[in-house]
């Protein structure tokens, strides 16, 4: 192709997962810094999902969408208020949707609350979460990798591989080789149906492990008693990863407070005895949103400062609850917290490929990538060598 300058005139499709290459190519262009940072919030479409606004709010916000230049996606008979109330899909670049969330606030209806949550959650969309651990920050702008050590004889993937002491601190040094930041510690299976351990069984399980590493590395413990969890911060514990997000045991958010402990905590309909008869929500990905944000501002009111929260992927789920959670990341992330996903070797790879335990590698890496991409801050994980690669090459050939 020319035109009647000097050279070739040429045109080819780009693909920006990441912004970085198109603000490197930017730049290159020669378009000035200022540019580059008004233009990049115009370079991808992303959406909101508002729900249940007044009809009479709902006509303001289509209005204003569209003058910004974004969408508002609302019932067809709101324009009519023939219908009192109706959810909607708010759309467009990240530049429009903050122009709409401007031009909300300081309006009736609502809106002025809506306004300010818009631009809350867009603000989570930007600046990637830290998390300190025994005195040391971790940027969250990729995902930090969690090695799973289960020191117990039943857990379902690696039960009774590393009950033994010795094993099993030689394996946490392993992970931490491989690219794990922190290894969890184990010493009750959470499986589906699995039996309820004591403190003591639970504590004589983890301890000897627990003491030997904590002094040295980043160790979090999956614990949901409060006894545990408090040897352990005496032994040098970094976080405490708690299945039952203190519903069992709600001191356990009180030891995290006191030695000042990062603590997860992890969505589960029921108990692991009941969790996977038969599974119902309306929205799972709403209902799980709506529990850890109740549940991290219950963490945070008992004084914790540092909360992760998790899906539970596996926790009182079917295989389509467990894929619209690892697809919907981002209504998570934009709590403003680090979010955990623990979607490694579980039924759902089996459910999906057939695959038994020790052949899900591959489907967890899979998992490991969407998640991701998603905006996953902490993923869980057996086989930390693979995901470590796995996260390498993806991060590498998107930026490039
Ligand atoms: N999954 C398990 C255990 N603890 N903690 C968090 N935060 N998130 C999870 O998804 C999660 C968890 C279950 O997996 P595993 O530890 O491999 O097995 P078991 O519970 O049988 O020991």
């Amino acid at each position: 192709m020319t035109d009647d300058s000097d050279g070739p005139l040429s045109v080819r499709s780009l693909n920006f997962d990441s912004p970085v290459p198109a603000r490197e190519l930017m730049a290159a262009i020669g378009v000035h810094p200022r540019g580059v940072d008004i233009m990049a919030a115009k370079l991808t479409a992303r959406a909101i999902y508002v729900k249940n606004v007044k009809a009479v709010a709902a006509n303001i916000l289509k209005q204003e969408a569209l003058s910004a230049g974004a969408e508002a996606a609302v019932h067809r008979h709101v324009i009519n208020c023939r219908v009192a109330r109706s959810d909607a899909l708010l759309f467009g670049t990240a530049a429009a949707l903050e122009d709409v969330a401007r031009k909300l606030v300081g309006q009736d209806f609502g809106l002025d609350a809506l306004g300010k949550e818009i631009s809350r959650v867009l603000a989570t969309w930007y600046a990637a979460p830290s998390l300190e651990l025994k005195g040391r920050t971790y940027r969250l702008n990729a995902p930090l990798i969690v090695g799973i050590l289960n020191v117990t004889p039943d857990s379902f993937s690696d039960g009774g591989e590393f009950d033994a002491p010795r094993a099993a601190i030689a394996r946490a040094r392993e992970l931490l080789e491989q690219g794990a930041a922190v290894v969890d510690v184990g010493g009750e299976s959470t499986r589906p149906g699995a039996a309820y351990v004591s403190a003591e069984e639970e504590l004589s399980r983890v301890m000897p492990v627990v003491e030997v590493l904590a002094p040295e590395h980043p160790v979090s413990v999956d614990t949901r008693k409060a006894a545990v969890a408090r040897k352990c911060a005496e032994a040098g514990a970094a976080m405490i990863n708690d299945v039952s997000a203190g519903r069992d045991e709600p001191a356990v958010a009180e030891v995290c407070a006191e030695f000042g402990l990062p603590y997860v905590v992890m969505h589960m309909k029921g108990t692991p005895a009941d969790m996977q008869q038969d599974p119902r929500y309306d929205d799972v990905v709403g209902e799980v949103r709506g529990f850890l944000a109740e549940r991290a501002a219950w963490a945070k009111a008992r004084g914790v400062e540092q909360i992760i929260v998790d899906p539970g992927i596996g926790f009182g789920k079917t295989l389509e609850h467990n894929l619209a959670l690892i697809n919907n990341v981002p209504a998570l992330a934009d709590l403003g917290y680090p979010v955990m996903v623990g979607h490694s070797r579980k039924s759902f790879i089996g459910k999906l490929t057939g695959a038994e335990v020790d052949g899900r590698l591959a489907g967890s890496l899979a998992a490991a990538l969407v998640a991701a991409r998603r905006g996953a801050h902490i993923l869980r994980v057996h086989d930390v060598a693979a995901t470590a690669q796995a996260l390498a090459v993806d991060a590498a050939v998107t930026r490039a």
